[in-house]
């Protein structure tokens, strides 16, 4: 194959007049109108003198064009690099040096902020107004673009996605055409998606979950997506009678369950409801079963690895597990310590080996190398075990991560943040349950003696430094921290202490 990611998932429905989106009011587009688009913007790209292995930046709003961008990027052999449309200007910069990125499309608004800042490159910036307007209409040409797609090794990196890290600084994992292929193949085939469905997709698409899970498993079955801007419960609602599939995070189903609107009836449609990002509680499940009599499909994985693990479509779903290695994917649990494989029902640290897996951090080789075993598996720093049946069960997390509403948070990043205001002598940021977004993030601050700092300066400080979704829930102060005899902060009495503050 010259590209095989282009050509499994879009080249085979360039002449399809098969809907492959349904906007909002009634908008449809066609596979055909589709790569149209991605042909004009490839183009486009071509002209802009952009080559293969060029990183191509993306910060906006979920649209249709975004996708188009995707398709232009891997028909060109650029590498697609897409951002959290809430991201603030210092953390875009971050991204945009570190990747060294050639191209970023952004809004109006991102291009004015970006103005007066400095880039160790040169980058262009080009405009796309919500409505589409901006470098595509301008550059649209309707003449046919003839050029082939350029040629790509399946080990050729399609995407970088950054991930947040322990330290506090983001990692940008590179995904490669077989780890995209070869996970869209597996998922497509074990949760038997055919041309016929139709997926309701409310997921951001800049994450792994909305982009690379929902998105290439369509594309790769020709299906159809009602392909909402945003999660809203009622616009959900009103969607689902029509819908056979839906992928969600956690929140998605324990909000569905808040709502009087949730009847058998109205889901009679849908084939399969599926979780992952975060863990799904037994009692939503339950709950959701319950009301619906269809049993949630829980699934696991990473930005890293893609999906690791899904519980079957046709077998048992277990609830409170994320069921088995997918196939052709291999799962291990190792001690953490002595480095030995365990048995089952032993908890320890879930390795994975496959074609799934990435191939490394951008320009990280230390960061690799130090996420891989000898033998080649990847250390995911989630904590679980088999049980006698051979589903997998996730029972905590090595690394100090907190998981809000399926966004990754790393405690040490708003550290940083809270800890260069001026007047704070240091702050712990922790994760606590909360039933809406699974965990909350909480911080508890201690500020110098004669400080005047109030919780409404120091969160208009980190609403301008972090994504909204990063900023704490909620700010408590005190005079110090529970730490051991090493000064390291005991966060696990910090996490007992507020255990039950948003349950107030
Ligand atoms: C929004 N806010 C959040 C938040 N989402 N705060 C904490 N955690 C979140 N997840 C904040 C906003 O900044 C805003 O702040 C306020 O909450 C309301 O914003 P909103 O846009 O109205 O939020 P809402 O619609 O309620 O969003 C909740 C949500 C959304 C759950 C629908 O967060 C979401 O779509 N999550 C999906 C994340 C995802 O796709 N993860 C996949 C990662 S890939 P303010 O202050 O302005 O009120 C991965 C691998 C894998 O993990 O296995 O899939
Ligand atoms: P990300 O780095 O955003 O890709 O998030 C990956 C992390 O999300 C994993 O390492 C897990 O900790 C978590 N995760 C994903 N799916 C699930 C799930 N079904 N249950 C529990 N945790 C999950």
């Amino acid at each position: 194959m010259l590209n095989p990611l282009y050509e499994s998932f879009f080249q085979k429905n360039h002449s399809s007049e098969k809907i492959f989106l349904l906007l909002k009011n009634d908008n449809k587009i066609s596979y055909k109108d589709f790569i149209c688009l991605i042909e004009n913007i490839s183009f486009f790209f071509k002209q802009k003198g952009l080559i293969p292995g060029d990183r191509v930046a993306l910060k906006l709003k979920k649209s249709h064009h975004f996708l188009a961008i995707y398709g232009a990027c891997i028909r060109n052999g650029l590498i697609f690099l897409p951002l959290n449309s809430s991201y603030t200007t210092d953390e875009l910069t971050y991204f945009l040096n570190d990747s060294e990125s050639k191209l970023l499309i952004t809004d109006r608004e991102t291009f004015l902020n970006l103005k007066n800042k400095k880039f160790h490159h040169f980058l262009f910036i080009e405009i796309l107004e919500p409505d589409g307007s901006g470098f595509i209409k301008d550059n649209s040409t309707n003449t046919v673009n003839y050029e082939r797609p350029v040629k790509r090794q399946l080990n050729d990196v399609a995407a970088i996605l950054y991930t947040s890290g322990t330290t506090g600084k983001s990692k940008g994992a590179m995904i490669t055409q077989e780890n995209l292929i070869s996970n869209a193949k597996t998922l497509k085939d074990y949760w038997n998606f055919t041309s016929h469905d139709n997926l309701i997709h409310s997921l951001p698409i800049y994450h792994t979950h909305g982009l690379f899970v929902a998105t290439n498993i369509i594309l790769l079955s020709s299906a159809k997506m009602i392909f909402l801007e945003k999660f809203d419960i009622d616009e959900l609602i009103n969607f689902l009678p029509i819908a056979t599939v839906l992928m969600g995070v956690p929140t998605y189903y324990s909000r569905l369950l808040d709502s009087k609107k949730l009847t058998k009836l109205l889901v009679k449609n849908i084939r399969l409801f599926i979780s992952g990002s975060a863990p799904l509680t037994k009692e939503i499940n339950d709950e959701f079963f319950k009301k619906t009599g269809k049993r949630i499909l829980e699934r696991y994985g990473m930005t890293e690895t893609n999906m690791i693990s899904s519980n079957p479509y046709y077998g048992e779903r277990i609830s409170g597990t994320v069921g088995y290695p997918l196939p052709n994917i291999n799962v291990r649990i190792i001690d953490s310590f002595s480095g030995k494989l365990l048995s089952k029902g032993k908890i320890g640290e879930i390795q994975v080996k496959g074609k799934n897996v990435f191939k490394g951090y951008w320009r990280m080789s230390d960061k690799t190398a130090n996420s891989f075993t000898k033998d080649g598996f990847f250390k995911t720093e989630d904590l679980g075990f088999f049980d006698k049946n051979g589903y997998l069960e996730i029972v905590g997390r090595l690394k100090d991560l907190i998981i809000s509403g399926g966004f990754n948070i790393y405690p040490k990043e708003i550290e940083n943040v809270i800890n260069s205001i001026k007047g704070i002598k240091e702050s712990a940021v922790i994760g606590i349950p909360h039933r809406d977004l699974g965990e909350a993030v909480f911080s508890i601050i201690i500020r110098e003696k004669e400080s005047k700092l109030n919780s409404k300066k120091i969160s208009d400080f980190m609403n301008k430094k972090l994504a909204k979704y990063k900023c704490p829930k909620a700010i408590i102060f005190k005079d110090s921290l529970p730490k051991n005899n090493l000064g390291k902060i005991l966060k696990n009495k910090l996490r007992e202490e507020y255990f039950n503050f948003f349950k107030k």
